[in-house]
Parts: structure tokens; C-alpha cells; sequence
């Protein structure tokens, strides 16, 4: 399957162009000011001050989700797919409280970066009660607080070529036999239902109980490669300022069922998108060469790559 934009490429400067022209009018805090100031005239210029400057074009009304009151938040959020990561590296970090936790930033960037839980913290938070929905058929609300994506993209410096931002995740959802025929997978799955083809978790987890030594993480003869969750999204949504790598749900540490210590939220699209357990961002020019070049676990499995609500 092919990946497609969510704005298709040629309408892409002409959405730019529209969104500049909002600016003169619309009221956006700091943007206006900053935008009009000597100071702002001078630095809105290639380089360091692009992002900031689409990020600010990408801050219009129209485009945002719809966010919540408190007392819309759902009593309890659902956790889905990938619940308890089966992968040895990923319960070391778990038993530590994710002390150890680095979020590798590589790829086309000027400064790849390892952060750890309290650098993300550290860097400015948003806050957003948004709805869920799985395409499963069911929603949540929740009240996420994270660090927008475009301030870690900010950190590391896109190269000119970047184009997507892929989320590397720490859970394996089924192993590929190594140089034989691929595995039989069910395509009928729905995300987030069976999330886990048959076996993935139970032999982790049975190897574990039974003290054996194949860990998870590494693929053996016996499991074959690890496949782990993968997504990605275009700049668009990468700079989208409700885009936001998320630490708190409902104002406590993230639950490592719903993806500790860090998780995806990009909230005009759907569920699976949702990347949980995050451990590296990649930057990339194309998808072409990640998984099976779907943009996603899922994706690469035959559903949408943009997953629009
Ligand atoms: N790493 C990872 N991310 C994931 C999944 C998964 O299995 N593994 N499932 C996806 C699906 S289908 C949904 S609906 C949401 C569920 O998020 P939740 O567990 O917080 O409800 O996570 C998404 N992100
Ligand atoms: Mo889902």
C-alpha cells in the first residue's frame, strides 16, 4: 500500500500560503506579536526559525480537534492492542520506572538527541482532553499532557530532506521467520482487537515463566526477527500544535497500558495511530525502507496510513 499525504503534495504550498494569509488577521498570543516585532521580521527566515514559523502557520482554529471540559473525561481509558510489552529491554526500563529511559531523535536531523524523562519534562507541556476513537468502534476521552513534537523536532534540526517522522516502539507484536517464507499473519485482524497475532505475547511471556533465556528483544532461531509497532506521520501533522508526545493521562504518570513512559497523541486521526511506547523517532525522507514500507504496523497490514477522523 501506498502512503499517502494528507494534503497531497502540489495543494501543499497553496495550504502554507492560505494559512500565512490567517496570520494578518487572527489573533494567536505570542505568534502576532512575535511575527510583527523588528526581532520577528528578521528571524522568520529559513533555518532554525522555520519551524517555529509553521508551527505558528499550523495554529488556526479550523484545524484543530475538538477538545473536551474536564468533566467529559472518561472514568476510565481503555487500553488497547499492546497492554504490557513482552520485550525483555522494555521490563528492564518498566522495573526502573523508566529511569534508564533515552528517546533516541535520529535520522535526517543536525543534532540527534537521547532524552531522557525529566529533559522531556523539562521542555515546554501541553495539555489537551481529547476523544480516542479505535476503529474498532469505541472512544475515550482523556486528558493528555506531553511535550508537542515540533519542540523535540525543534531541538534536533530537520535536514532539508525530511519528510516523515517515523515512531519507533518498544513492543513486539509477532516475530518474521529470518530468511524463510513470511509468517502466516490474519489480515482480518482489526486494530487494537486482536492486536496481537496468536503466540507474540504467550511465548515471551511463557519462556519467561519457564526461565528460559530467549529474550524477546533479540529474535532467536526459535522466534525468528522481533516485529514491533511501528507509525508515522507527515510534517503536516508533526507540527500540528495539538502533535504531542504524551507522559501524563488525567494528570498522573502514563499507565504502561496505555504506553509508558511515552505515547503518540495526533489527534485528527484515529487510534492506531497512536503509537504507544515509544523508543526512537526516526526522520525520513520516505517510508519505503521501514517494516513493509506501509507507514505502519497496521498500515503495512492493510490499513490507511492516513487515518483520518
Ligand atoms: N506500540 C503500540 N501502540 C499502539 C498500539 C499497539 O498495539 N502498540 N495499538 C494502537 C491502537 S489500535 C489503539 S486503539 C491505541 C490504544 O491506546 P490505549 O491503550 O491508550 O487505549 O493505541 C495504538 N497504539
Ligand atoms: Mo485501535
Amino acid at each position: 500500500m501506498r502512503p499517502r499525504l494528507h494534503i497531497p503534495r502540489p495543494h501543499r504550498r497553496g495550504f502554507l500560503t492560505a494559512a500565512a494569509g490567517l496570520l494578518g488577521a487572527a489573533a494567536l498570543g505570542g505568534c502576532d506579536r512575535f511575527a510583527a516585532s523588528p526581532m520577528g521580521q528578521r528571524t522568520l527566515k529559513l533555518g532554525e526559525d522555520a519551524n517555529l514559523f509553521v508551527q505558528r502557520l499550523l495554529l488556526t482554529p479550523a484545524s484543530l480537534a475538538k477538545e473536551f471540559p474536564d468533566s467529559e473525561i472518561s472514568p476510565w481509558f481503555k487500553p488497547n492492542g499492546t497492554i504490557d510489552p513482552p520485550d525483555r529491554a522494555y521490563k528492564a526500563l518498566a522495573a526502573t520506572r523508566f529511569e534508564g529511559f533515552r528517546l533516541r531523535v535520529d535520522g535526517l536531523v543536525e543534532r540527534p538527541q537521547d532524552l531522557s524523562l525529566s529533559d522531556l519534562r523539562a521542555l515546554p507541556a501541553r495539555t489537551q482532553t481529547t476523544r480516542h476513537d479505535c476503529v474498532e468502534g469505541w472512544s475515550a476521552i482523556g486528558k493528555w499532557t506531553g511535550v508537542p513534537l515540533s519542540e523535540v523536532l525543534q531541538r534536533a534540526g530537520l535536514k532539508p530532506d525530511a519528510r516523515y517522522i517515523v515512531f519507533h516502539c518498544a513492543d513486539t507484536m509477532e516475530y518474521a521467520a529470518g530468511g524463510e517464507e513470511e509468517p502466516e499473519t490474519d489480515t482480518t485482524a482489526n486494530p487494537g482487537m486482536e492486536a496481537r497475532p496468536e503466540g507474540a505475547e504467550n511465548q515471551a511471556s511463557d519462556s519467561q515463566a519457564a526461565g528460559a533465556e530467549a529474550p524477546a528483544d533479540e529474535g532467536d532461531e526459535a522466534q525468528g526477527i522481533p516485529v514491533r509497532y511501528y507509525e508515522s506521520i507527515d510534517l503536516t501533522d508533526a507540527y500540528h500544535p495539538q502533535t504531542i508526545l504524551a507522559y501524563d493521562l488525567n494528570g498522573q504518570a502514563l499507565p504502561v497500558s496505555n504506553g509508558a513512559p511515552l505515547r503518540l497523541r495526533v489527534e485528527r486521526q484515529l487510534g492506531y495511530k497512536q503509537a504507544k511506547y515509544i523508543m526512537r523517532i526516526e526522520v525520513t525522507e520516505s517510508l519505503k525502507r521501514i517494516g513493509d514500507g506501509g507507514g505502519g504496523y497496521w498500515e503495512d497490514r492493510g490499513y490507511e496510513w492516513y487515518a483520518g477522523i
